[in-house]
């Protein structure tokens, strides 16, 4: 007695890419609350505002004149699919945030249509996260956030808002849409912080 058989761990996958609870798939679901906005790129911009009112803003075109990086990722819904290393291209957040002051440790990210979702600051900072406009060397199609989503793969994938519009800095942490209908504020997949 007292030992465990390991076949009580059987639906843990083998994989060890794949957090708790996740299955692999090959597909790129589309998982959208409400129809998908169509944002021409002449009317896009990409904002970062903080506590004391600065308003930074980047057009289609400085977005894409800002330094790029490509990024390989596994991304976790938490409906249970991951996909390992999405390959994407997009700018650092490190970098849009290169000459915003704030003392906010959280970010409420805007998406174009009304979608939102919290994030630490921390967690968008020091190579985590991106504005992403390409997937697998082409832009990112529509149903996927096109123009550009925010990518922060190492939180579930709710928090990678598709059409992103920009981040609000915040004091506090406010919940966003999922995370204000039960899903855990910070979700992490290692974690299963799935729900609240
Ligand atoms: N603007 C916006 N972003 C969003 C969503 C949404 O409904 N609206 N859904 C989120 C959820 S729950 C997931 S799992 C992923 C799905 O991204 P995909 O459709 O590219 O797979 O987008 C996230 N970003
Ligand atoms: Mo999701």
């Amino acid at each position: 007695m007292g030992i465990i058989s390991s076949g009580f761990r059987g639906r843990r996958s083998d994989n060890p890419a794949l957090p708790p609870g996740q299955h692999e798939t090959h597909d790129f679901p589309v998982l959208t609350a409400g129809p998908a906005p169509l944002i021409p790129v002449d009317e896009w911009e990409f904002f970062i505002t903080t506590e004391n009112g600065l308003r930074r803003s980047w057009s289609w075109d400085e977005f894409l004149a800002s330094p790029q990086e490509e990024i390989t990722k596994d991304i976790h819904c938490v409906t249970s699919w991951s996909k390992l290393g999405t390959v994407w291209r997009g700018v650092s957040l490190d970098t849009l945030f290169e000459n915003v002051e704030t003392t906010s440790d959280f970010a409420t990210a805007h998406a174009f249509g009304g979608y939102t979702t919290n994030v630490p600051l921390w967690d968008l900072l020091g190579g985590k996260a991106w504005v992403a406009w390409e997937f697998d060397g082409k832009p990112l199609e529509r149903a996927h956030g096109g123009p550009a989503r925010l990518l922060v793969p190492h939180l579930y994938f709710w928090k990678s808002a598709k059409w992103i519009h920009g981040l609000e800095l915040t004091g506090e942490d406010v919940p966003g849409f999922w995370e204000s209908n039960g899903y855990h504020l910070h979700g992490n997949p290692w974690r299963e912080e799935r729900y609240a």
